[in-house]
């Protein structure tokens, strides 16, 4: 979290983390094309090979709350494959909050884990907290062989994490993810940074703002 009181800008940073190919990049695209042009910058993808993210992308979104508070969040992907680790590493320091993109497929649910797993060492790792703020997204939710509905309720229980299902390349559920983080993030610098005061909205108006003049949260259909 960076706060310029002088200008009045909050700039919150929010991680896209996961197994390789659980669709992080495209959930950017799909917050992108959502987004009314005035609330979001250029998303850029820094350094791919065939689709894949080398170093991580970045998309910025501008919200101006009703008090004047400019607020920037700055949505960073790690690269998912295994040979990137001291990358993500870099990309999750001083973040406000994580997305963890699991992919549905049963097949990936050894990945996911690992990815996990390396998610919990990599926060250790930069010094953030263990309660920093973070919800999951099953990402992939219309392909085949996926684990049930049932399966994400128990482990939403079990976990004590929100779970979107969601349909990145549809824009499915993306939407619906970053709101989730952000309320718990709105929360945490409330409780935790004590900016009540400086935020002087609720997290339910917050949120509002946030989303202001997005298009519908469903269905896009713009990404091949
Ligand atoms: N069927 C289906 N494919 C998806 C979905 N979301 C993403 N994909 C596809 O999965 C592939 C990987 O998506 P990316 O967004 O590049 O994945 P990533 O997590 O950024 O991958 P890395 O950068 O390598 O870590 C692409 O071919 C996407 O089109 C989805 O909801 N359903
Ligand atoms: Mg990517």
């Amino acid at each position: 979290m960076q706060i310029n009181l002088a200008q009045r800008e909050l700039t919150l940073k929010l991680v896209y983390y996961g197994p390789a190919l659980s669709g992080k990049t495209t959930n950017l695209r799909a917050l992108h094309a959502l987004a009314p042009p005035a609330g979001v910058g250029r998303l850029m993808n820094l350094e791919t090979r065939d689709d894949r993210t080398l170093f991580f992308d970045l998309l910025p979104m501008f919200v101006r709350t009703g008090s004047g508070l400019k607020v920037k969040l700055k949505l960073y992907t790690v690269p998912g494959q295994v040979i990137h680790e001291s990358t993500r590493r870099v990309v999750l320091q001083q973040a406000d909050g994580v997305v963890f993109v699991a992919d549905s497929q049963v097949a990936e649910t050894e990945a996911n884990q690992e990815a996990f797993a390396g998610l919990r060492r990599n926060m250790k790792a930069v010094e953030l907290p263990k309660a920093l703020p973070l919800v999951v997204q099953f990402n992939k939710r219309d392909l085949p062989d996926i684990r049930s509905d049932r399966e994400l309720a128990r482990f939403a229980r079990r976990s004590g994490t929100r779970v979107y299902p969601a349909v990145a390349v549809r824009g499915v559920g993306v939407r619906e993810t970053l709101e989730g983080l952000l309320g718990q993030v709105f929360d945490d610098l409330v409780e935790r940074h004590d900016l009540a005061n400086i935020l002087k909205v609720d997290g339910p108006r917050f949120l509002q703002q946030v989303f202001a003049g997005w298009g519908p949260a469903a269905n896009i259909g713009v990404l091949p």
